[in-house]
């Protein structure tokens, strides 16, 4: 008798689990599929900037577009618009100061035309946000 209700409780343990674990694996697909900006329409408005610099180097958006910088490199990381030091082309889109690594900058671009940048921590890593 001891021992049926011992087995019956393991089918039920063994099953719970199996629940368990599928609908975790559930929802960390869901996420996954959100993304860390939460839709896939923000996550094409990222920049990220890793050791070899800007990836993409160069992003077309719609006037009116927030795109977000992502520091993934072991180099600190300022945006800034060209030219540097001044940063006259653009002079809003300017951190005024500088994130690590996992640290984000982000800048509604609402000025039409083309916007060269640059990390005013490390010249020689340039890209350009056009806005259309
Ligand atoms: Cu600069």
């Amino acid at each position: 008798m001891n021992k049926y209700i011992l087995g019956g409780a393991g089918v039920f343990i063994v099953v719970g689990v199996f629940f368990f674990t599928s609908r975790s694996e559930l929802w960390t697909t869901t996420t996954n599929d959100a993304g860390i900006f939460g839709s896939n329409d923000t996550t094409t408005n990222l920049v990220v900037y890793t050791n070899d610099g800007f990836n993409p180097a160069e992003l077309t958006v719609k006037a009116g577009t927030e795109v977000t910088f992502l520091n993934q490199s072991d180099i600190k990381m300022w945006m800034a618009s060209a030219p540097h030091p001044t940063h006259t082309l653009y002079p809003d889109f300017d951190e005024k100061t500088y994130v690590t690594k996992g640290g984000s900058y982000s800048f509604t671009f609402n000025k039409v035309g083309t916007h060269s940048y640059h990390n005013h921590m490390q010249l020689g890593k340039y890209g350009k946000i056009i806005v259309e």
